[in-house]
């Protein structure tokens, strides 16, 4: 087995000198420190403890226009190939030091996958899910579960399973995925296998996973619970969009208006224990409250248009385009698209702030819950 030897074992300390309290000698204290890997919380320049989150992560917004034409180009451009598996373009976030992350927590990229294509079966433990924006006769198959992708579905991909995704049409499909992969990474979690094969056969009825457990308030009798995910694979868009119609009928939030966490129903939490994922209807002409929490979240614009105030700055969006909103980040959402109602779909890792006792959240008090508009985001 290797050992790893310090570099200068002979120099741990150095020579003692007889000037034992003066400057040379805290000047040789510094340097011992240098040399044994030690930092002395006095000379540390951050302050390692904020008074409050201090986020690299920026407030951001890509317009669907760009992400969609630069989709459409890699997919007459770039095969999808094994070790890639996947052609997937993540939203960088112009704070994060060019890393292909959202947030500091979050993957989440937009996929396109050409008819008759096949991204091969592959498992890690990175939690995910995709939420279809164009599905044309695509699917996925999660551990042989196969469901057809229809526009407004989240499908999940719980860890360790295996997925693949493919199509019968002669369309595109193109959807959003999310990923913990930076906590994952961070964590050193990441573990990951190719399937043997191109795609895993079938074993289970179509959509076997909404059959078996889709109504949500009943499980088979001789089934445990499912703690850990969800045991449902995909939340069909009919299924989501009678929620929200029915949850108007009755109640709303004063920041979020019309909004539904998807949950496991086996526990009520979150269906991945790393993010949670909503869907939520602004009706027409609604301009919620502005609020903030500890924990970042990505917007998907799903129908729709209004802007999003964060930190005071205006990010209009419509139809299609991503937002995000960083940790303990003032934000309220304004419906600007007269009659018609707008959908967001979100994904939050607040799971997390909660597991470990950090979760905080705050109501803005001033101005009737409504921040002062200093300035509107410009997309590139
Ligand atoms: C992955 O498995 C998918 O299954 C999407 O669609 C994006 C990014 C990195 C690693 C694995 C998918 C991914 C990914």
């Amino acid at each position: 087995m290797d050992t790893i030897e310090p570099e200068v074992k002979a120099e741990v300390r150095e020579e003692i000198s007889p000037d034992l309290t003066g400057p040379e000698a805290v000047a040789r204290l510094n340097r011992d420190m240098q040399r044994n890997s030690l930092t002395p919380l006095w000379q540390i320049e951050t302050n390692l403890m904020s008074r409050q989150p201090r986020t690299q992560t920026l407030p951001w917004l890509w317009k669907w226009s760009t992400l969609y034409d630069i989709a459409e180009r890699a997919g007459a451009l770039v095969p999808i190939e094994r070790g890639g598996d996947r052609r997937a373009i993540a939203l960088s976030n112009p704070g994060l030091e060019g890393r292909p992350f959202a947030t500091p927590t979050l993957w989440t990229a937009v996929q396109w996958l050409n008819g008759h294509e096949v991204a091969p079966a592959h498992r890690h433990t990175a939690q995910a899910i995709r939420f279809i924006i164009e599905g044309n006769g695509s699917w996925s198959t999660v551990e042989g579960d196969r469901v057809f992708l229809e526009r407004g579905d989240l499908v999940l991909t719980p860890p360790w399973l295996w997925h693949d995704h493919g199509s019968k049409s002669d369309e595109r499909a193109i959807w959003l995925d999310g990923l913990d992969i930076p906590l994952n990474n961070y964590l050193d979690a990441s573990f990951f296998e190719p399937y043997k094969g191109e795609a895993q056969a079938v074993t289970q009825a179509l959509n076997g996973t909404v059959l078996k457990y889709g109504v949500g308030q009943m499980r088979p009798a001789w089934e445990k619970r499912s703690v850990e995910y969800s045991p449902i694979f995909t939340y069909k868009w009919t299924d989501t969009e009678r929620a929200l119609d029915n949850l108007a009928q009755v109640a709303s939030s004063p920041y979020d208006d019309i909004a539904l966490e998807y949950t496991n129903p086996h526990t009520g939490g979150p269906v991945m224990p790393a993010f949670s994922a909503w869907i939520q209807m602004l009706r027409p002409g609604i301009h919620t409250q502005a609020h903030r929490q500890v924990g970042s979240s990505v917007y998907h614009v799903f129908e729709g248009s209004g802007e999003t105030i964060i930190n005071g700055v205006s990010f209009r969006w419509e139809k299609g385009d991503f937002f995000v909103v960083p940790s303990w980040a003032w934000h309220e959402h304004h419906n600007l698209g007269g009659n018609e109602r707008a959908i967001l779909f979100s994904l939050h890792d607040t799971p997390l702030l909660l597991a470990l006792n950090k979760y905080r959240e705050e109501s803005y008090q001033l101005n009737n819950g409504h921040q002062e508009i200093t300035g509107t985001f410009q997309p590139v």
